[in-house]
């Protein structure tokens, strides 16, 4: 079979998981609108006979500006080095910039076989479109698609190339696996997600969560317990909203999430704690797993 680690790398917020969670056919990694949303490196398996491709999801790649960030970077250009592909993706709906040239030029000196993808062709015309794949060209890419991750439009000529530049390789998942992360991290990361939908500005950035507790009672009801973690007073009534609006609303949508996920009812326990800086600190980052 041919098979690969294959990296999808890019700058926040272009669609690198959305199109993942399109490619393995399941959700293996939570999207928002808001930059840098995936913290964590997650491998979402695409199984094909006689193929399995293992694509890894990585932080948008960006200017720097905590310890947290730093990491981030790190780990996209550790993520290069035992590839046997890349997926690079940008989005059509706006000019390529200096994030995506820092990303290309990453991947060139790398000398990785990779697949640019032009992504969210649904927001924006033909023509646009065209002039952006003109414009992404001039880094001579071996292949260039461009698709809607949301639409999941065009997606399979990806799976085709990538087909043809993996090696002979060994199945590296079993064919019932498709992410390489616990159930318990999914909790998390779902969680974590419904709050930042419905948070503005800086503080998604400052917002973790950590799941202390998952319970199977043989009530059919799955009690989690997790904690929100922010990094400053000021934060924890934000994340809790007015009259607590905030903390029912994202947990509201987080457990009926949760209860197709686990396929139980689930008593969702959230506490909102404050853990000063704690992005600047690298005992949390380390504990958070990132
Ligand atoms: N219109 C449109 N929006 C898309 C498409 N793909 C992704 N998006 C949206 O773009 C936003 C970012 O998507 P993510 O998948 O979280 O992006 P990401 O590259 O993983 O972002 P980071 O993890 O922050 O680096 C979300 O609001 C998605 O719904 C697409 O094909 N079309
Ligand atoms: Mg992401």
């Amino acid at each position: 079979m041919r098979s690969g680690i294959v990296p999808v790398v890019g700058r926040p917020n272009v669609g690198k998981s959305t199109l993942i969670n399109a490619l393995v056919g399941t959700k293996v990694a939570i999207t928002s609108a808001r930059p840098q949303t995936t913290r964590n490196v997650i491998r979402g398996v695409v199984h094909r006979p006689d193929l399995q491709i293992v694509l890894v999801d990585t932080p948008g790649v960006h200017r720097p500006r905590t310890a947290l960030g730093e990491r981030l970077n790190q780990r996209v250009v550790e993520s290069l080095a035992d590839a046997d592909a890349a997926v690079f993706v940008i989005e059509a709906t706006a000019p390529i910039g200096p994030g995506d040239r820092l990303v290309a030029g990453r991947l060139l000196e790398a000398g990785t076989a990779t697949v640019c993808v032009v992504n969210k062709i649904d927001g924006t015309s033909k023509a646009d479109v065209t002039s952006q794949l003109v414009e992404a060209s001039k880094w001579d890419f071996g292949a260039y698609v461009p698709i809607s991750a949301t639409e999941e439009q065009n997606l399979g000529p990806i799976v085709a190339e990538l087909e043809q530049v993996l090696p002979e390789g060994p199945q590296y998942f079993p064919n019932d696996m498709t992410s390489d992360q616990s159930e318990t991290f999914l909790i998390g990361e779902i969680v974590r997600e419904k709050f930042l939908s419905r948070l503005r500005e800086e503080l998604p950035h400052s917002l973790a969560v950590v799941v202390d507790d998952v319970e199977v009672g043989d009530d059919g009801l799955t009690r989690v317990h997790a904690r929100l973690l922010v990094e400053r007073d000021s934060q924890k009534g934000i994340v809790i909203g007015r009259g607590g609006s905030v903390l029912q609303a994202a947990g509201t949508a987080a457990r009926a999430e949760l209860e197709m996920l686990l396929g139980t009812r689930v008593h969702l326990d959230l506490r909102v704690k404050v853990e000063k800086d704690w992005q600047q600190r690298p005992g949390v980052i380390q504990r958070l797993g990132m």
